[in-house]
């Protein structure tokens, strides 16, 4: 039983070992840099720099009536907060999502559509500085919840 165990754990670790490297091979060859690819499905990814790279905070907590009333709350993986922090992101929920410059989702406001959805624009952002909400938001919310008028630019 003991033996059999062990087999299996090392089988485990030898797949993974063997993912590693193969993810390793697929990877661009800036080790910081991200692709759409690496956002898990039904996720919103935030990211610290544009083009998805510098610190990740993988947020899937959206559902109907729920998002990010505070991004103050929220942190990346280092631990950083990401008020006003985010640069680009990534939209794999199943929601059209909208963004907010100030917390419980109120000021200036964008949206970014869901994974494969609406009108044909992308659900990745690359850099936020060019629509005028660089390192400035506060809050996200299902966009088909609320009232806001939540345009896209
Ligand atoms: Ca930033």
């Amino acid at each position: 039983m003991l033996k059999i165990t062990r087999k299996r754990r090392a089988t485990v670790v030898s797949l993974l070992a063997a993912t590693a490297v193969m993810g390793g091979l697929t990877l661009a060859p800036s080790a910081s840099a991200a692709n759409a690819g690496d956002c898990p499905n039904n996720a919103l990814c935030l990211y610290q720099d544009t083009h998805f790279s510098g610190q990740i905070s993988i947020q899937t907590r959206f559902a109907q009536g729920i998002g990010i009333n505070d991004f103050r709350n929220s942190h990346f993986t280092n631990g950083q907060s990401i008020n006003d922090q985010v640069s680009s992101l990534i939209n794999n929920t199943n929601y059209d999502i909208c963004l907010f410059v100030d917390i419980n989702e109120s000021g200036k406001a964008n949206w970014i559509p869901k994974k494969g959805g609406d009108l044909g624009f992308p659900n990745t952002w690359d850099e936020l500085g060019p629509v005028g909400f660089n390192d400035d938001l506060s809050s996200a919310w299902p966009v088909n919840t609320l009232g806001h008028g939540c345009q896209h630019s």
